[in-house]
């Protein structure tokens, strides 16, 4: 009889904060030994030469969600998911999302509907809160958060999304009530809706001018006062999509005051320009996304960030609308850059696009990958360490790299259902070949293994990362001034 169900032999294992030569036992979908001579299993892979890392997590992706400009992503939660694994990624995180008017346990239970039968990998769902009644941030709230869904994103813009800054206060106070984590889309509204309306009026109606209307000023000034109403309520944020300088050297100076301001940038802000949103005819659309990517010197300071550590996570803000009438141009062939739905597709590339020209061109270690794209993620979100890690009593779920491995982009290799990547032609050294989901070989040989629905939901734990710092303000202090009632404690 042996001892093991699986070993991963002859690899190097890399976590956020070791790189070591071991062999991975896995019994019953955990890490049960690392080390040598550990014994038989039932089963092996030898990954000499290869790199052995904890699976990613992929803290936001919107997957099955309706945009604001009422278009269906692509993606169900079968390809997003079958997507997501064979980019290396084993836990997803999207979003449940709230409609004005509607019950969010409700809305979560739509979710889950939708994920149940079909996710191939585990999953969790943050709330999109954008309707933060008295019966949500009283009743719905607290009882969610105890069920697993610790974290909430509020945005500062989109006509059916944002929150006024009364709202987004309600919010993080319910947050800081019951320990919830909270991620803000920080960009100003009028200022995007005064530049949308002149450049329109002046018959700019391109993709290119969703770039303009969506100025630097307007997301260094959102993260701003999302960092003032987070010190007021001492409550953490995590600032998400973070494209422009300006806004990460807000963060930067938050953190440099101690304050618990945590942040996230993507690869549509390292590896595309607004440049891309002028390309002919309507092609530009592809580009899309808010915020928009910038230029080559927002590039650099996004690099600095991730390896400086301004950055926490790197997800991919995977919102994938095909080129198509469902998707990009649903309000027509030519529609006005104000119509054309938000996103672009990198669930699948996340991975790799960081691997390749972040560890592969030495501008962030192997370990600042692994802390990044996992480990981190799962402090941030309450799944460490049972996600997140290479660690006796972690779930297996692991990517066996080839670092040596070349491969150029182009859609026909990705398995979501876009019918197109913005990242088509950047040559990508390093990539996944061997993925596992708690012990079960999920991808290999370019092939999937798993079934639709195998993939389980994940209930998550309040995060050390979410809990304040207790420095209350002046005017919040109780011992000074009415701060008990104010915050509710
Ligand atoms: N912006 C968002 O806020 N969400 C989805 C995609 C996007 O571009
Ligand atoms: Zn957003
Ligand atoms: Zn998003």
């Amino acid at each position: 009889m042996s001892n093991f169900d699986l070993l991963i032999r002859n690899g190097i294992v890399a976590t956020a904060a070791d790189t070591f030569q071991a062999d991975v036992a896995i019994r019953d979908g955990r890490v049960v030994a690392l080390g040598h001579d550990l014994g038989s299993a039932d089963q092996g892979i030898d990954a000499a030469g290869k790199l052995v890392l904890p699976g990613g997590i992929e803290g936001h992706c919107h997957i099955e969600q309706i945009s604001s400009s009422r278009v269906m992503t692509a993606d169900d939660f079968y390809s997003g998911t079958v997507s997501a694994v064979f980019g290396g990624t084993t836990t997803v995180i999207p979003f449940a999302a709230q409609q004005k008017g509607d019950s969010l346990r409700q809305t979560v239970e739509d979710y889950h509907a939708c994920a149940g039968a079909k996710a191939v990998i585990d999953y969790g769902f943050h709330l999109i809160i954008s309707d933060p009644s008295e019966q949500v941030i009283g009743q719905e709230l607290p009882a969610l958060i105890k069920d697993g869904y610790t974290s909430f994103k509020v945005y500062m813009t989109y006509d059916d999304l944002r929150l006024d800054d009364y709202q987004m206060l309600e919010v993080l106070s319910a947050a800081r009530r019951d320990g919830a984590m909270v991620m803000v889309h920080a960009e100003n509204h009028d200022m995007i809706r005064w530049l949308s309306e002149k450049l329109l009026d002046a018959g700019h109606w391109l993709p290119q001018y969703h770039a303009i209307s969506h100025s630097r000023a307007g997301e260094g000034e959102a993260a701003h006062r999302a960092i003032a109403l987070s010190r007021l309520m001492d409550q953490p944020i995590l600032v998400v999509h973070v494209s422009s300088e300006e806004a990460m050297d807000e963060i930067r100076l938050a953190q440099d005051k101690g304050l618990k301001i945590f942040a996230e940038t993507c690869p549509q802000y390292l590896f595309l320009k607004a440049e891309d949103l002028k390309r002919e005819g309507m092609d530009g659309a592809m580009f899309c996304c808010s915020p928009p990517p910038r230029d080559a010197n927002d590039q650099e300071a996004m690099w600095r960030g991730l390896a400086n550590g301004t950055f926490t996570v790197f997800s991919s803000d995977h919102a994938p609308y095909r080129y198509d009438d469902s998707g990009k141009l649903a309000a027509g062939p030519q529609p006005t850059f104000k119509q054309i739905a938000n996103g672009v597709p990198g669930i699948e590339l996340r991975l790799p696009l960081l691997f390749s020209e972040g560890v592969g061109k030495g501008r962030i270690d192997l370990n600042r990958f692994v802390a990044l794209t996992a480990t981190n993620v799962a402090k941030l979100y309450g799944v460490y360490p049972q996600k997140g890690t290479i660690a006796v009593g972690s779930d297996a779920d692991i990517a066996i790299w080839d670092p040596d491995l070349e491969q150029t982009v182009e859609h026909a290799m990705l398995h979501d259902n876009v019918g197109y990547t913005p990242y088509t032609g950047i040559k990508l050294k390093g990539w996944p070949t061997t993925v596992l989901s708690r012990g079960r070989i999920v991808v290999i040989d370019n092939e999937l293994r798993a079934e639709r629905g195998s993939g389980q939901f994940l209930a998550r734990a309040v995060s050390e990362a979410s809990t304040p710092l207790n420095r209350l303000e002046p005017e919040m202090d109780p011992a000074r001034n009415f701060g008990a009632e104010l915050i509710g404690r």
